[in-house]
């Protein structure tokens, strides 16, 4: 990939709304990102390869747990600094930040939310630390929107818990040393179990011939009568509610994290549009493309302003799901738009790996789909409005 110029638009002054502490957070890990990921990750992409030699260096700027306390290893920061590290990884790379957002939001909060003291102290301080990396088991092969329907199922065996079952499309499952799995008992109640590697029956084969997160590991979580410690049930939360309000976090970090991948888009097609000569004069100066990127920023400032308002009603507690739901399903469809016109005012250059949009534009399509469907959250919105359920 060409050198990474990025400049991050900030068409509405919006850095004024953020403290120094959010900019110093932003911006190291925004250097961080131009220095370790931007140099290979589009050779990692082609190769279809996770880069696991990232995973230090994510611990150490403190995208594993950004908002988890520091007693247990997390950074202890607000809502605000995770979702603007969000937005410079994924800026980088949606697979990169995929990786961030599982490891934190969907492993390391459900442990820490519903997790006893010895949970927590066994397993948060390795997840920060990026000694253990976490995936997290909801879908399965005939319940994706509908996770309500799992069949995966454990039985109470007295001092021991038997786990059978399959989740699919599970990031980070290929190589994961713990997973936060959620499973039916026997009067059918959803409740999460760590399962952990190397325990007899379990096994995460990989997914292969993905065009999009190609940078991302995605696999299976196959149980044949794992047998789990009654220990490592989650003992805090039971039903579909649960695992759902992981995904809220999650899903607030993917509304700052695609924006990313939107301003890397938009930056690039600037800069190339201003460089570029066509009929004797930069492509920028044509109305066409003029039109394509005065509509980007408008969005993208939308955007923004959008998700920093979301990030201080999470940081008081007061961000509802649909509230979520509406950012995660705004960001992620202007990126796939920009993304897409982006690519086009490249010309034939916007296809190659030369430049970061495809690779965006390709990854964009697996985060349209997971942490809630495109037409999902659009449900969500409109039962949150009417108080009507549209989806069965
Ligand atoms: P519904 O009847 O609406 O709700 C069941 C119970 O859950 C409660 N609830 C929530 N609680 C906390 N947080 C939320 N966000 C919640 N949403 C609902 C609800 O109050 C109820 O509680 P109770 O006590 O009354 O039982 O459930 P439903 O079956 O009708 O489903 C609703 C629907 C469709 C919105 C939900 O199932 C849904 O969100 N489906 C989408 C599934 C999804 O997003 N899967 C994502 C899998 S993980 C993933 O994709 C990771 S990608 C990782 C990466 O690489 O970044
Ligand atoms: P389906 O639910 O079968 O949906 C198919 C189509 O039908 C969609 O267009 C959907 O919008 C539409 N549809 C479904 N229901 C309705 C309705 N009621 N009304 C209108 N339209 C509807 N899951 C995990 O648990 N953990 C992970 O780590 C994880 N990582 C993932 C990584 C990748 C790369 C991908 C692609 C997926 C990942 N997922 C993960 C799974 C993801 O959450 C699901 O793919 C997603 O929830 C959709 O489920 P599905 O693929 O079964 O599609």
């Amino acid at each position: 990939m060409a050198s990474d110029l990025f400049e991050s638009p900030d068409y509405y002054q919006i850095d004024d709304l953020l403290s120094e502490e959010h900019k110093l957070v932003r911006n190291a890990t925004r250097d961080w990102v131009k220095k370790e990921v931007s140099p290979i990750i589009e050779d990692y992409a082609q190769r279809a390869a996770f880069p696991d030699q990232l995973i230090k260096g994510l611990a150490e700027v403190g995208a594993f747990g950004p908002y988890i306390p520091e007693e247990y290893g997390g950074a202890g920061l607000d809502q605000i600094s995770y979702g603007l590290m969000m937005q410079e990884i994924e800026r980088g790379d949606s697979g990169v930040r995929s990786t961030c957002s599982v490891q934190s939001s969907l492993v390391m909060f459900p442990i820490y939310a519903y997790g006893s003291e010895e949970q927590k102290r066994k397993f948060l301080p390795k997840l920060a630390s990026g000694e253990f990396l976490g995936s997290f088991g909801l879908t399965e092969p005939n319940f994706g929107s509908n996770p309500g329907g799992m069949i995966t199922n454990y039985k109470d065996m007295g001092d021991h818990y038997v786990l059978n079952g399959a989740k699919m499309w599970i990031s980070n499952a290929p190589f994961c040393d713990v997973a936060v799995v959620w499973a039916k008992n026997e009067e059918g109640r959803i409740h999460g179990l760590i399962v952990e590697r190397g325990m007899e029956g379990f096994t995460t084969p990989e997914t292969h011939n993905k065009w999009s997160l190609r940078a991302s590991a995605t696999g299976e979580l196959v149980f044949d009568n794992v047998k789990v410690p009654k220990e490592n049930l989650l003992p805090g939360r039971s039903g579909l509610g649960a695992p759902l309000s992981c995904l809220d976090s999650a899903r607030y970090g993917i509304a700052w994290g695609a924006l990313g991948a939107a301003m890397d888009c938009y930056d690039t097609a600037l800069r190339y549009s201003k460089e570029r000569l066509q009929f004797g004069k930069p492509i920028a100066g044509f109305q066409l493309q003029q039109k394509k990127l005065a509509e980007m920023i408008t969005e993208i400032t939308k955007a923004q302003l959008m998700v920093w308002r979301l990030g201080t009603l999470k940081n008081e507690g007061k961000a509802t799901t649909a509230q979520i739901s509406m950012a995660k399903r705004n960001s992620v469809e202007i990126a796939l738009k920009i993304a897409r016109e982006a690519r086009q005012m490249l010309g034939g250059m916007g296809i190659t790996g030369e430049y970061s949009i495809m690779r965006h534009m390709m990854n964009l399509e697996s985060v349209v789909t997971y942490e809630g469907t495109h037409d999902i959250h659009l449900l969500i919105t409109g039962a949150d409005i009417t108080g009507i359920q549209a989806f069965k």
